[in-house]
């Protein structure tokens, strides 16, 4: 199962805008099934623990606050080489340096505002699945 999937968020701003629908688009075109998918509104506790690696950066605060502004769509998405193919699809994180085509450019406004999260290693997919979903295994 490990490499199988990743985890994924779609964003305030996306979720905001109604880029909803057409960011699942772009991730069905792709080849991910998505095995699991909730809506949630991170509570700020959540949040900076979600995000404990960037605790102390300058962006910290400003990220848990923008992560907690509204409701964002967490999911489990599974596909070959997972992580490393998410990461393809959805473009560097800053968008002015994504590539023409991917999630971010399109959607992203800024580096914060990026419009979607992807794991970046089987063990953070693992890690941060397992915080959302309770025995995500099942749904695999
Ligand atoms: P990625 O989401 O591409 O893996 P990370 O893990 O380095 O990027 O950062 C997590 C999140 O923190 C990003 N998606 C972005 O929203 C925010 N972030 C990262 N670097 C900055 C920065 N320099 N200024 C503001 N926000 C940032």
């Amino acid at each position: 199962m490990n490499g199988d999937f990743t985890f994924a968020i779609i964003k305030p701003n996306a979720v905001r805008t109604g880029k909803t629908g057409p960011i699942l688009a772009m991730i069905n075109e792709a080849g991910f099934e998505i095995v699991a998918m909730k809506m949630v509104k991170m509570t700020l506790p959540q949040a900076e623990t979600f995000y404990a690696v960037h605790k102390g950066k300058p962006f910290f605060e400003s990220l848990v606050e923008f992560m907690t502004s509204g409701p964002v769509f967490v999911m489990i998405l599974k596909h070959a080489n997972a992580v490393e193919e998410f990461r393809k699809l959805i473009g560097a994180t800053d968008p002015s340096k994504a590539e023409q085509g991917t999630i971010r450019k399109l959607f992203a406004v800024s580096v914060q505002m990026n419009a979607v999260h992807g794991s970046d290693s089987n063990e953070n997919a693992e890690r941060e699945a397992n915080f959302f979903f309770s025995g995500f295994e099942r749904f695999m």
